[in-house]
């Protein structure tokens, strides 16, 4: 049920760094044909500092840990491709369907395969409308009985920031900022919400990963919250413009759902002339740049 590829295998066997990387973002997070040149990019940076790369998704049933080239053109360019959190894994296995797992079916599997370290943009949380929708992601659930470390720049500003970061509490999920003691805020730098705690080299993670297993625990993830450098942030004026016209498009369209993300997040690339892509862009490249390095201390401690 769960194919690891060869390579990843290998690897988690001789504790070589490995770095598991999310799907969705590649086929709804972001557009064609940019999606399949990142998700290729993506790999390269990993392999770039050392560590194997372990993209994740589920083709015709079966649940990949390591995809080749091929595997990774299906994720970008087939419309057929299913968004799956881990509550949908089983599902899609039997019906032998395919899809791109989010940040909770990625997680999921990557733990499986004894992969504990992984990267992505920016986490699912509380929507703002949590109040009459109760949409809050399953990632957030999932990271809270998994055994993780989770590179991502906060959560997306779509999201309720501080509602999110309060649930990670309620839930046990420990928030490290990466060399800040604020919040990232995706596309921004900072939310506007500190953290409790900052860890500031690739070892510092490492040591508090190896903290958590002698103590037995807590079986949750740690989220090492790492922002996008300053001068390649989205305006924050223009964030906040957008974003305002982007909710109040979804509402009026009444989307719903596991179309709310997709949905946000595509009008933020139309009405900043892409300007908040290349913000998603160069988070998710340092976080993958990150977490190969914390990968690669990890395994060499
Ligand atoms: N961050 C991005 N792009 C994305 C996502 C996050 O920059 O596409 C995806 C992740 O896979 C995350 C998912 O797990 O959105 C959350 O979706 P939902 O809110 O439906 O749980
Ligand atoms: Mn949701």
């Amino acid at each position: 049920m769960l194919v690891v590829s060869d390579e990843v295998r290998e690897a988690v066997e001789e504790r070589r760094p490995v770095v598991a990387l999310e799907s969705t973002i590649i086929a709804h997070g972001l557009p064609r044909p940019d999606n399949l040149q990142v998700a290729l990019e993506l790999e390269t940076l990993v392999r770039g500092q050392g560590a194997v790369p372990a993209t994740i998704a589920v083709l015709d049933g079966r649940a990949r840990v390591g995809l080749d080239k091929e595997q990774l053109e299906r994720v970008a360019n087939d419309e057929g491709m299913r968004k799956l959190g881990h509550r949908d894994l089983a599902p899609a296995v039997a019906a032998g369907a395919s899809g791109a797992t989010t940040v909770s079916g990625t997680a999921f599997l990557a733990a499986r395969a004894g992969i504990r370290v992984f990267a992505t943009g920016g986490l699912g949380g509380v929507h703002r409308e949590w109040t009459t929708t109760q949409d809050e992601s399953a990632d957030l659930g999932l990271l809270a009985r998994t055994r993780i470390a989770v590179v991502c720049a906060g959560v997306k500003s779509i999201l309720d920031v501080p509602a999110t970061l309060q649930r990670l509490e309620t839930l046990g999920v420990a928030v490290a900022g990466y060399g800040t003691d604020r919040f990232p805020g995706f596309y921004l730098a900072d939310s506007g919400h500190p953290v409790d705690w900052t860890l500031c080299s690739p070892t510092e993670v490492a040591v508090v990963l190896h903290a958590q297993d002698r103590l037995g625990g807590p079986e949750a993830a740690l989220i090492v919250a790492n922002p996008v450098a300053e001068d390649e942030q989205l305006d924050p004026a223009l964030h906040a413009r957008v974003l305002d016209e982007a909710l109040r498009a979804c509402a009026e369209r009444g989307v719903t759902g596991q179309a709310v993300t997709p949905f946000l997040l595509d009008h933020l690339v139309r009405h900043t002339d892409g300007a908040s892509l290349r913000a998603n862009l160069a988070a998710v490249r340092g976080n993958v740049r990150l977490a190969a390095r914390i990968a690669a201390a990890w395994s060499a401690s």
